[in-house]
């Protein structure tokens, strides 16, 4: 029941996280909600404050960082990437058919991107809140995506840009980080790590990024 998957071990502490340059940018600790919905859609729009009069729910997911740490029961508060898609994107940003590819930017110039079909599952969450408290500037303040069947470099903090797009074309992971470590789906139950470098490769050089203070 407690086991984590294959390859993850229990960190001793949530700290934040993030690819050299991209964990230690500053960013203003009290920015407003604010989420361009662009990309193949026929009119881009923002989302402000009306995310908060999007239906929420509470949620108690496992977090699990490429890098091989993991944290169990986390409690995160915000509206299902679904029910954001559904109600809000759908209606008022209208993705052209095929509009599937869906690209995350932060604020701080970190992005990711996945299928559509993954973001539609019920635990994957757009999350304002963490353990009853605003989200702070550590862990994704204001909003950040929550995807806890993938890996943690998935789950974009900051959240300034969601993009529905029909094709890979023009995204491309952030500067100077190779494609190649970042997975199309990333999902952990399949170990989904890095394409095309075998896991018995990647762990061991991963593992050397995980913070010693949660080791
Ligand atoms: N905007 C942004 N989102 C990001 C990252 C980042 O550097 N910038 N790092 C990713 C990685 S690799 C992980 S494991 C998690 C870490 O989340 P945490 O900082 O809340 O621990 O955020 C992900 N989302
Ligand atoms: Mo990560």
């Amino acid at each position: 029941m407690n086991a984590l998957p294959h390859g993850q071990f229990a960190a001793k502490g949530f700290v934040r996280f993030g690819l050299g340059r991209f964990r230690t940018r500053q960013l203003a600790p009290d920015a407003s909600l604010s989420v361009t919905i662009a990309g193949d859609v026929r009119s881009p729009v923002t989302l402000g404050e009306r995310f908060h009069a999007l239906p929420r729910v509470n949620q108690r997911s496992h977090f699990h960082c490429v890098t091989t740490w993991s944290l169990r029961d986390l409690g995160w508060e915000g509206v299902r990437f679904s029910t954001f898609y559904h109600q809000f994107v759908v209606p008022r940003a209208g993705p052209v058919p095929g509009a599937e590819f869906v690209v995350f930017r932060g604020a701080d110039g970190y992005r990711c991107a996945l299928p559509l079909e993954d973001l539609l599952a019920d635990d994957v969450l757009l999350a304002d809140r963490l353990e009853g408290a605003p989200l702070g500037i550590e862990h994704g303040a204001p909003m950040r995506l929550i995807a806890p069947a993938h890996y943690g470099y998935k789950s974009v903090k900051h959240l300034c840009a969601i993009e529905f797009r029909t094709s890979r074309r023009g995204y491309r992971f952030p500067f100077p980080y190779p494609g190649l470590m970042d997975h199309p789906r990333a999902r952990v139950a399949l170990e989904e790590r890095a394409r095309w470098v075998p896991n018995w490769l990647i762990r061991p050089i991963y593992r050397l990024f995980v913070p010693r203070e949660i080791r």
